[in-house]
């Protein structure tokens, strides 16, 4: 793959590191937007105290020059404010606490504490948490919000929203009842995401219901893009097919156990006919279809239409009031961890999957339109789309 990533960083540690290899060189980048998209991961109605000590910022160290990137690898970093607090415990160097402090022995289900702890033998499970709290998801963010403006360069628009917290969902139908035009003012105007004011409502309350109770919330995220040209992604091998890629993409995501392509849990209740998207001319003579039921995906190839992703994500699995457990030292019950989190990160989890998905798409992209530098990308593009518009002729 031409375009690929790696991150660092533990939740609690001096900050997370990115290293993003294979943009073309030429691409005009905005930090700001990037800032704007790590932003809107910090927001949302149910988040924790920590998003109020952190204000994620990208510090950029390589790989750009006034404004636009070399095409060499791009190095960034997001410092976690909050290390100042944790410097003793989490120090790369110093010598740690004597008696320990805030040593995690008893594993709260749901979370990578005992499964990862049990595979690295770890006598403080904190050497894990650390790494698997989802604070990783900002340097995704970061990453995906290059991927994003990579994209808009071909007009491509990447719109996230929240379908559902906890057993609140939408009523709202996209594109039927809201137009993706309006999708992204509608989904900024609350910070949960949400399309309409009256679920909103309900959701909040939910969250509300549930902090008070010491317990979580999860939830539905949608992403749709917008601006893609059918034939992006491939129908011949199960790893370049796009709906693998992305499933494989978002479902990394922490929390998130469930992805599908448009309705697809919905469509395996209805017959074929209710299903597949007839293909017909409009006026203006273009090829397309009557609805989108396939999520914009036929074969692992796009179709033109819409892409439609959608993530569940399961709630989070640190409670206030915790689950049994089993001490990992003593070996005898006790109630799991507590540590501060959020009560619903529904919303965070859409901008993830927003990224994700701006990744993938940027990836195939490449793979596709594969050029050095943006000129030679944006060129072959442009002779693509030239080529499909003629391919099928006109009756
Ligand atoms: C997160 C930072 C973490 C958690 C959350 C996500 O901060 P802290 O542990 O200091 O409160 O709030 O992580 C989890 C809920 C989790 O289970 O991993 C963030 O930056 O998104």
């Amino acid at each position: 793959m031409v375009l690929r990533f790696l991150t660092a960083g533990e939740s609690h540690g001096p900050g997370l590191s990115i290293i993003l290899d294979g943009v073309p060189s030429g691409l005009a980048l905005d930090p700001a937007a990037v800032d704007d998209q790590l932003r809107r991961r910090q927001a949302g109605h149910g988040r924790g105290a920590r998003m109020h000590i952190e204000t994620d910022r990208a510090q950029w160290t390589a790989g750009l020059r006034h404004g636009m990137t070399l095409g060499s690898p791009i190095a960034l970093s997001i410092p976690n404010l909050d290390y100042r607090n944790w410097e003793q415990i989490m120090s790369p160097f110093g010598a740690a606490p004597e008696p320990p402090l805030r040593r995690v022995t008893a594993p709260r289900p749901g979370h990578a504490d005992l499964a990862g702890g049990t595979q690295r033998r770890s006598a403080d499970l904190r050497d894990v948490l650390e790494r698997a709290s989802a604070r990783e998801t900002a340097a995704r963010v970061a990453v995906g919000a290059v991927a994003r403006q990579f994209l808009q360069v071909f007009g491509v628009r990447i719109l996230g929203h929240t379908r559902a917290v906890g057993d609140v969902s939408m009523d709202l139908a996209v594109p039927e009842d809201v137009s993706y035009d309006d999708l992204e003012a509608r989904a900024a105007a609350n910070d949960l995401a949400v399309l309409d004011a009256a679920t909103y409502t309900r959701m909040v309350a939910a969250i509300d219901l549930a902090k008070r109770a010491g317990d979580t919330l999860g939830g539905v995220v949608e992403v749709c893009v917008t601006g893609l040209p059918p034939g992006l992604g491939s129908y011949t091998h199960w790893d370049r097919k796009l709906d693998g890629r992305l499933g494989q993409a978002v479902l990394s995501i922490p929390a998130v156990k469930g992805v599908e392509i448009g309705p697809a849990f919905a469509n395996a209740a209805l017959r074929g006919s209710e299903v597949h998207d007839p293909i017909q001319r409009t006026s203006q003579g273009a090829v397309r279809r009557s609805r989108n039921r396939a999520g914009g995906l036929e074969g692992g190839v796009t179709n033109g239409e819409a892409l439609v992703v959608r993530a569940a994500m399961k709630p989070l699995s640190t409670l206030m009031k915790p689950l049994p457990s089993i001490d990992v030292r003593s070996g005898e019950p006790a109630r799991a961890a507590v540590e501060r989190s959020d009560t619903c990160a529904v919303p965070a989890c859409g901008v993830v999957a927003e990224a994700m998905v701006a990744f993938v798409l940027a990836q195939v992209w490449l793979e596709k339109f594969a050029g050095d530098c943006m000129e030679d990308v944006v060129a072959s593009w442009r002779g693509y789309v030239r080529e499909v518009e003629r391919w099928i002729p006109s009756s």
